[in-house]
């Protein structure tokens, strides 16, 4: 009897819940995209969303030529060899491969046309500008947060010839070469004249770090510094990049009241053939991200971690540290299988105090099905839970229901980055 009467209070319910989460406009608080003004970094239609790096991984799962002569293909002609191999030799189930088909049917294309030629054509019709801000609103993306690095050869100089701001774009300072490439960083810093030459034991050698990233974080007007981490990283430590978080990021993070993103669990380059494709992931040692915010109360860590085996220990860490903020299903996290599990984990753990997902788009138009698929889900364990309350008689009101989905798109990580308007300024 009882189940019955929460069933007929669920229909009304949940599309009510279900509407307000797959129209609330968000932050998308990590991507690989940029403004248009940073000409071929951006990268958008549908050769790009063919070639995206997690469809070339699929690709080769079924492929038997040799990796370099698909890499002497010219890009068409690696979109042509990804949609005959995975959308016409087989059906396109993966996410990735379901993503390009929601991506295009959000456009109004025909996908069961099949008809590549057709799709190109369409795409080269649309101004790169215009066709943003529609991406933006399909999506219902009202900001897009980048990953800006000083350490891209292309992207420094559009920096220092002077980035006309564009409203819809948010820098972030990525320094990952800081890190853990410390040999490959330290002579480009010299280059650009910060006095590091006499290494960590010189007395300079801290201070201009801090002023390197205390010049870039100011050019960027960057929300937070961030970094992606192997599984071992390892803080406290006597290496040179564990000095150099201790001495120069977390300061700099504290003085100028910025997170610090840290991405750990990735395996750079398990098969450097793949390529962007051949990274792999690893069961992360989280002591390091525990001593790092128990050391550090004044920091604060914004965190996504790689491997599903680590997402129920973060969680638990989270609840032990208000400096820690969890964002995202990350890369092989982001299936809907593993952000239903990974959401409902969170929300039982930590209430609505965490951010459920960035986008990761490294495509423009990935943005659309992204958000498209991970708000589905997360309707889906919000209607559970408000239903699982009104079963024992908390009935939410849709005023808090639309209170609650704004923290999750976005609210919780302005308030915790301590911005109102989700830039840095
Ligand atoms: O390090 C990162 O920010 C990763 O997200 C990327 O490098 C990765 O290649 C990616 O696109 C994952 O979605
Ligand atoms: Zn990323």
């Amino acid at each position: 009897m009882k189940t019955i009467h929460a069933e007929a209070a669920r229909v009304p319910f949940a599309r009510q819940i279900e509407s307000v989460v797959m129209s609330t406009d968000l932050l998308d608080i990590h991507t690989h995209l940029y403004p248009p003004s940073f000409s071929e970094l951006l990268l958008w239609g549908v050769d790009e969303l063919l070639v995206y790096h997690y469809l070339v991984a699929e690709v080769f799962r079924y492929l038997d030529m040799p990796y370099e002569e698909f890499w002497a293909l010219a890009k068409t002609e690696q979109a042509d060899l990804i949609w005959k191999e995975l959308f016409m030799k087989h059906s396109p189930v993966s996410e990735a491969c379901r993503g390009v088909l929601a991506t295009l049917h959000a456009f109004g294309l025909d996908v069961k046309k099949r008809d590549l030629p057709t799709v190109r054509s369409w795409f080269a019709s649309q101004d790169a500008d215009q066709h943003i801000t529609r991406c933006m609103e399909l999506a219902g993306v009202k900001r897009i947060y980048m990953t800006n690095s000083p350490f891209d050869d292309l992207e420094r100089p559009v920096w220092e010839k002077g980035y006309r701001r564009d409203e819809r774009f948010q820098a972030c300072l990525r320094i990952d070469p800081l890190f853990l490439w410390w040999p490959e960083a330290g002579p480009k810093l010299a280059r650009w004249g910060y006095q590091v030459e006499g290494g960590p034991s010189s007395k300079k050698f801290f201070g201009e770090i801090r002023r390197f990233l205390a010049d870039w974080s100011k050019k960027m007007n960057a929300a937070y510094v961030m970094a992606s981490l192997p599984p071992d990283y390892a803080f406290p430590a006597k290496s040179a990049s564990a000095r150099i978080l201790e001495q120069a990021i977390l300061p700099h993070c504290r003085e100028h009241g910025m997170p610090l993103a840290l991405m750990p669990g990735v395996v750079r380059q398990v098969n450097p053939q793949l390529r962007l494709a051949g990274d792999g992931v690893g069961l992360t040692n989280l002591l390091t991200l525990q001593n790092l915010c128990a050391n550090f109360p004044d920091n604060k860590f914004l965190t996504t971690v790689l491997a599903r085996e680590n997402q129920h220990e973060l969680c638990v860490l989270a609840r032990k540290f208000r400096n820690l903020h969890i964002f995202g299903c990350w890369w092989f996290t982001n299936i809907p299988y593993l952000i239903d599990e990974m959401t409902r984990m969170r929300v039982e753990l930590l209430g609505l105090s965490f951010t459920p997902q960035h986008s990761d788009a490294r495509v423009l138009e990935q943005i659309i099905y992204k958000w498209q698929h991970s708000r589905r889900v997360i309707a889906q364990v919000l209607v559970d839970k408000y239903t699982a309350l009104a079963q024992i008689g908390w009935q939410v009101t849709p005023a808090e229901v639309e209170r609650d989905v704004k923290d999750l798109f976005g609210g919780n990580f302005q308030r915790f980055c301590g911005t109102q308007d989700g830039s840095s300024s």
